[in-house]
C-alpha cells in the first residue's frame, strides 16, 4: 500500500504510473487523494484544458486524436482522459493511431486515461477535474477531455476544462437535437464534423443562425461554427484555431479566472457532497434516523427538515470514514 506522499514523489520525478494511480484513487473516492493533490497543487494550473463533446458518434475521438497530432507536432505534451468512452478510440484509421502511441512508449509526450461514469456515485465531474489536476501536475501541457454530451452527469464533466469543444455531424443528432440536449449553451467552439457527408452545409448554416439569434451579454464570447472532416484530417488545424482563439479570450479581462473559480467551486462541492453521502448515510446512521421517522408517520419533508436540523445541531455524528 503506497502512502500520498510516496506516489506524489513518484509523479514529481516524472514516473507516469504515478499519474495512473492518482487518477485511480480520484474515481474512487479513496481517502489519500486529497492530501496528494494538496501537495501537488502549486504545480497545477499551467495544462491547457480542452474538453470535446457531442452525441454518439460525431467524431469525438477522431478530432481528439487530430488535436493530439497537432500538439505533438507543436512540441506540447498531451494528457487524454476519454469519459466513459463507448467507442474508445476504436474507429478504423484512429486504433491504428492510438496502437501507434501507446507503442512509441519512448514518447512519454502523451497519455491516455479513460474513467468510467457508472457507479461514480455523482462525483463524475468532481473526479474529470481531480484527473485534469493530476495530469497537469505532471506537467502534460495540453489536457483534452471527452465525454459523450448526452447525461448531465457527463455533462457538467465539461465544467473540468477551459474551453469546450462541441462536435456534431449531419444526421441523427443534428442540430435541433443539439440544442434540446442544450449543448449550444456550453459549447465555446461548435464544430460540424464529416464535412464530407450530405447535410453538413445545412447544419452549418443552422448552428451559425441558432448563434446569432442567442441573446448574450456584453463581451460575451460568441461560439464560433465551424466545419471538418476529422476522419480526413480536413479542417482540422481551423478548429484548432477556434480553440486558440478561445483561449487568447480567456486570456483577458479575467475570464480564466473566472472560469477556474467556477471549476475549484465544483471541486468543493463535490468533495463536500460525497463527503457528506459517505459520513452521514453510510457511516452516521441517517439511514436508520429516517426510517424509524418515516415507520412513525412522518412525512417525508418533516424527516428531512429533521434531519438537516440535526446535521445542522452536530447531534448526528460522523464517523470518521476509514480510510487507507
Ligand atoms: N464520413 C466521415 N466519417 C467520420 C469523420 N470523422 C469520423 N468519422 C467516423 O465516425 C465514426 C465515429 O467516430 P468517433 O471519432 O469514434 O466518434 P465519437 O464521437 O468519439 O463516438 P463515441 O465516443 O462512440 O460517442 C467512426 O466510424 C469514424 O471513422 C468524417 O470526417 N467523415
Ligand atoms: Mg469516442
Amino acid at each position: 500500500m503506497s502512502s500520498a506522499a510516496d506516489i506524489v514523489e513518484r509523479l514529481k520525478a516524472g514516473e507516469r504510473a504515478a499519474v495512473a494511480r492518482l487518477i485511480s484513487w480520484a474515481e474512487n473516492g479513496d481517502p489519500r487523494f486529497g492530501g496528494a493533490l494538496g501537495a501537488l497543487f502549486e504545480r497545477v494550473g499551467r495544462g491547457r484544458r480542452t474538453g470535446i463533446t457531442g452525441p454518439p458518434g460525431a467524431g469525438k475521438s477522431t478530432l481528439t486524436n487530430e488535436f493530439t497530432g497537432l500538439s505533438r507536432a507543436a512540441g506540447r505534451t498531451v494528457g487524454i482522459l476519454a469519459v466513459d468512452p463507448s467507442s474508445p478510440f476504436s474507429g478504423g484509421a484512429l486504433l491504428g493511431d492510438r496502437i501507434r502511441m501507446e507503442e512509441r512508449t519512448s514518447d512519454s509526450g502523451v497519455f491516455i486515461r479513460s474513467m468510467a461514469s457508472r457507479g461514480s456515485h455523482g462525483g463524475l465531474a468532481r473526479a474529470a477535474i481531480d484527473a485534469c489536476d493530476v495530469m497537469d501536475a505532471f506537467g502534460f501541457e495540453e489536457l483534452l477531455v471527452e465525454t459523450v454530451g448526452v447525461g448531465q452527469a457527463e455533462f457538467d464533466v465539461m465544467e473540468a476544462v477551459d474551453t469546450v469543444v462541441v462536435v456534431l455531424c449531419p444526421g441523427a443528432g443534428d442540430g435541433i437535437q443539439a440544442m434540446k440536449a442544450g449543448l449550444l449553451e456550453v459549447a465555446d467552439v461548435l464544430v460540424v464534423n464529416k464535412a464530407d457527408v450530405a447535410g453538413a452545409e445545412r447544419l452549418l448554416t443552422d448552428l451559425e443562425d441558432a448563434v446569432s439569434l442567442r441573446r448574450r451579454a456584453e463581451g460575451a464570447w460568441e461560439p464560433p461554427v465551424v466545419a471538418c472532416a476529422a476522419g480526413r484530417g480536413e479542417g482540422v488545424t481551423g478548429v484548432w484555431e477556434a480553440v486558440e482563439r478561445h483561449r487568447a479570450w480567456l486570456a483577458v479581462d479575467g475570464h480564466l479566472e473566472a472560469r477556474r473559480a467556477r471549476l475549484r467551486l465544483a471541486q468543493v462541492r463535490g468533495a463536500v457532497a460525497e463527503g457528506l453521502d459517505g459520513r452521514l448515510w453510510r457511516s452516521g446512521g441517517l439511514d436508520e434516523r429516517a426510517r424509524a421517522l418515516l415507520a412513525a408517520g412522518e412525512t417525508p419533508y418533516d424527516v428531512a427538515a429533521e434531519l438537516l436540523s440535526a446535521v445542522s445541531a452536530g447531534s448526528v455524528e460522523p464517523e470518521e470514514v476509514s480510510g487507507s
